[in-house]
């Protein structure tokens, strides 16, 4: 408004060079050299977006900003803040993603910077992928490449002028949107997913300029984007340096952006590939489709992410009694197998494509023989034995050696011998692991090739004896053999249900079918324990428990003499090798086997007659004495006279007379008393 005809400011505002916006709010009460300037008066005729009154409407109330915009109230309008990847009045537009990699296309776009930026920049982006690594973006000038990201085992890595890198900490290609920002301020350089610092690192310094270029999803040379993980596959959205835009698609001229130069394969949109187009799903799975991904739902007995593992065991392609163990390729049938004497020595073979090298030999073993070949092969000067000598398990290997201390390299032939520290042939299941190291390559000059390869092809192993009819054969049982892992089976093919997948196998070329399981000869049949002993099976070996009375390995030795109760009628002890018995009375005998007369000799004194009782005899005693065997008298009475003083007592039926103190003895008897 005008004082005095001098414009004092501009009706629309703030001047257009003024950084300050127009005053939004109400006044009154406004005086200019203490005069009340009238609203009226000016309202009039030179005031534009000024009204009466004080309208504080907040406008915010209508909730007019989308996608959880902030709505800041500006009382005669409002404004939204729209969190990216949303733009607009409110917020209501959405930067139209891109889609890099489509069906696994080579594509990349490529914008121009329109402005020097200097020293600071920063670079921000939603990402999607599930590939792990990707060239994402270059900034170039014409001489050189100065900032690079890349995917790398997931993570997202910034390089600037090749020297200085960043790398992420967590990996981004979960097929989750990301928010990947990097930032460049003064000599640091700074990376963050989804507002998390990644790392800080110092930098040299970096000078953005107008014309330099910005590479996204790769460069257009494929060899220079294969260094730093081929083309992107995923999509971007609302890709910007500092505050401008580098727009795919739908241009939108109203805010700052850098102008797209050139595109191929972008798409529009980010839709995954179609990837249960290529029925990734083996042995039957079932696709579903996912963003840029499948999974497989797999039909029992299968299993891994495409099916492509498959449960061999649960299939059971194994004989009965027979255990099925996967392999990295397949399964095989283990079992153990009884080996009875030389016609059950088996030869085995390697199938031709060993190509692991054999540096061990596992085996569980049981036997009692004291000297038996077990595994044994040889080729050449090379061999291998496996046995029990003298009850201990001995091992030996002779095999070329190569001499690398001088100028030539000479072949010679060394012998490696091992033995167990105990023994082995109690019938008892043993495991045996045989390792070859070759620890001599380390420590000396001489190179020893211990090893078991010469095994792989063309040389007959033999299990259960040195070669067929050769002696030393076994008697026992063993587990299925396993050199280097690879298993001397006892099935072949048509043994089994479903045929071996494994590449390298040992194939048994002759020998019977082995006796599956494991059991001993029969020791009890016949019975070899003797005098009614009873054998009991310990595997090849036998106890017997003897009847009472015998003893020995088989019960053949005596020892109870009087376990058959040879004293008829009397108690037996043994006297050595011999008995004695203790006759009841009535019998002698050395049996105490005859009855004797019991009167003969018999015992009854003074006359006695011998009377026969039913095991004994009696005395009839004659007048005057008693007892049984009639050595008693009869006890006559006995008389006592005198006082408490003087007491006397006669005997016998002697009467005492009390005045003399002496005895009338009875006839028969004589004495004082
Ligand atoms: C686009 O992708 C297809 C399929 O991968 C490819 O053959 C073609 O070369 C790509 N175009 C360009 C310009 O790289
Ligand atoms: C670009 O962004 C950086 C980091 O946010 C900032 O320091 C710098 O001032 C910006 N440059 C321009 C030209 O806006
Ligand atoms: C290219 O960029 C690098 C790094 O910012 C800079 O050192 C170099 O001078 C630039 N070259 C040109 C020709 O602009
Ligand atoms: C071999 O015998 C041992 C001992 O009886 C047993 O534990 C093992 O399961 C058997 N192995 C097979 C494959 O039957
Ligand atoms: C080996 O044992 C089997 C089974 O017990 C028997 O039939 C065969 O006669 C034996 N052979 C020899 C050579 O002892
Ligand atoms: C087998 O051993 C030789 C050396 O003796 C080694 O060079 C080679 O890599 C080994 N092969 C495998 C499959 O381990
Ligand atoms: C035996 O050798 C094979 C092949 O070299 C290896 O895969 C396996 O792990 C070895 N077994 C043991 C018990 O060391
Ligand atoms: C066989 O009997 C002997 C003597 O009674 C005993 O010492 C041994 O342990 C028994 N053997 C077995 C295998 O039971
Ligand atoms: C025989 O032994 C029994 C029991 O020990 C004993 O009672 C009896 O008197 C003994 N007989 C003879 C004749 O020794
Ligand atoms: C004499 O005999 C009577 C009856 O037997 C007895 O009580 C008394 O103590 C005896 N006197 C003497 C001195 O033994
Ligand atoms: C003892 O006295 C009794 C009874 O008085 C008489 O019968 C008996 O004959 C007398 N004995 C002697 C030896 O005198
Ligand atoms: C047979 C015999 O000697 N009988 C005598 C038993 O004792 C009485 C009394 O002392 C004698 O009178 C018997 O003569």
């Amino acid at each position: 408004f005008k004082s005095n005809g001098t414009v004092l400011q501009d009706s629309n505002g703030p001047s257009k060079e003024s950084p300050l916006p127009a005053f939004i709010g109400c006044m009154r009460d406004v005086f200019v050299d203490w005069q009340l300037v009238v609203p009226e008066e000016w309202l009039s005729d030179s005031a534009v977006n000024v009204s009466p009154g004080c309208s504080d409407r907040d406008r915010c109330l209508d909730v007019p900003c989308q996608n959880r915009g902030q709505c800041v109230n500006l009382w005669q309008s409002y404004q939204c803040w729209c969190p990216r990847p949303y733009e607009g009045q409110d917020c209501e537009e959405e930067h139209v993603t891109a889609r890099f990699g489509n069906e696994d296309s080579h594509s990349y776009a490529a914008f121009t910077i329109t402005e020097d930026l200097g020293h600071d920049l920063s670079i921000s982006l939603f990402l999607r992928t599930r590939r792990p690594t990707g060239l994402l973006l270059v900034l170039a000038n014409s001489s050189s490449q100065y900032l690079l990201m890349w995917l790398e085992d997931g993570k997202v890595m910034v390089q600037l002028n090749s020297l200085e890198t960043l790398k992420a900490e967590s990996a981004i290609d979960d097929g989750e949107v990301h928010f990947v920002s990097v930032e460049v301020v003064e000599d640091h350089m700074a990376l963050y997913i989804g507002g998390q610092e990644q790392g800080d690192v110092e930098i040299r310094t970096v000078n953005v300029q107008a014309g330099d270029t910005v590479y996204v999803g790769g460069l257009m040379e494929r060899r220079t984007t294969s260094v730093f993980g081929g083309y992107f596959k995923g999509c971007i959205q609302d890709l910007r340096i500092n505050d401008s835009r580098l727009q795919f698609f739908g241009l939108d001229s109203s805010v700052r952006s850098y102008p797209l130069e050139f595109m191929e394969n972008v798409t529009a949109g980010c839709s995954g590939d179609n990837t249960c187009s290529r029925n990734p799903c083996l042995n039957g799975g079932m696709c579903f489709s996912m963003w840029d991904d499948f999974s497989c739902t797999c039909p029992p007995s299968t299993a891994g992410r495409r099916c492509e593992e498959v449960r061999w065991c649960e299939l059971s392609p194994c004989p009965t009694d027979s255990e099925c163990r996967m392999l990295n390729q397949g399964y095989e049938c283990y079992s153990n197998a009884t080996f009875l004497n030389d016609s059950t020595v088996l030869s085995y073979r390697g199938n031709g494509p060993i190509s692991r090298n054999l540096t061990n030999l596992s085996l569980n073993l049981r036997t009692r023989k004291h000297n038996a070949a077990i595994l044994h092969a040889e080729k050449d000067s090379a061999f291998v034995t496996l046995s029990v000598q003298d009850g201990f398990l001995f091992m030996e290997l002779q095999s070329s050696t190569l001499d690398n201390s001088g100028e030539e390299r000479e072949e010679g032939v060394s012998t490696v011998s091992l033995s167990s520290r105990r023994s082995v042939n109690d019938g008892e299941w043993h495991s045996v692991h045989v390792f070859m190291a070759a620890p001599w390559a380390e420590t000396s000059q001489w190179t020893l090739e211990v090893n078991l390869d010469f095994l792989k092809q063309d040389v007959d192993i033999f299990l259960g004896g040195l070669a067929p009819d050769a002696g030393w054969s076994l008697a026992g049982c063993l587990g299925t053999v396993e050199l280097g892992g690879i298993a001397l089976t006892y099935f072949s093919s048509s043994d089994v249900n479903l045929p071996r997948l494994q590449e390298e196998q040992f194939i048994q070329t002759s020998g019977q079918p082995p006796l599956l399981g494991c059991s001993g000869a029969p020791m009890c049949e016949p019975n070899p324990c003797l005098n009614g002993g009873e054998c009991q099976d310990h595997f090849n070996t036998y106890n017997c428990s003897c009847a009472e009375g015998w003893a020995g390995r088989r019960c053949d030795f005596f020892t109870n003499t009087c376990a058959s109760s040879p004293c008829v009628h009397g108690n037996c002890s043994v006297n050595g090798l011999t008995y004695e018995c203790t006759c009841e009375f009535g019998y002698a005998g050395v049996d105490c086997e005859e009855e004797v007369d019991m009167c003969e000799n018999h015992l009854c004194a003074h006359g006695g007659t011998c009377l026969h009782g039913p095991d004994r005899y009696a005395c009839l005693c004659p007048e005057n004495y008693t007892g049984p065997l009639c050595k008693n008298r009869p006890k006559l009475p006995v008389s006592v006279c005198g006082d408490d003083t003087r007491n006397y007592t006669c005997f016998n039926g002697g009467n005492c007379t009390d005045r003399e103190l002496s005895c009338d003895c009875p006839p028969g008897f004589i004495g004082h008393r």
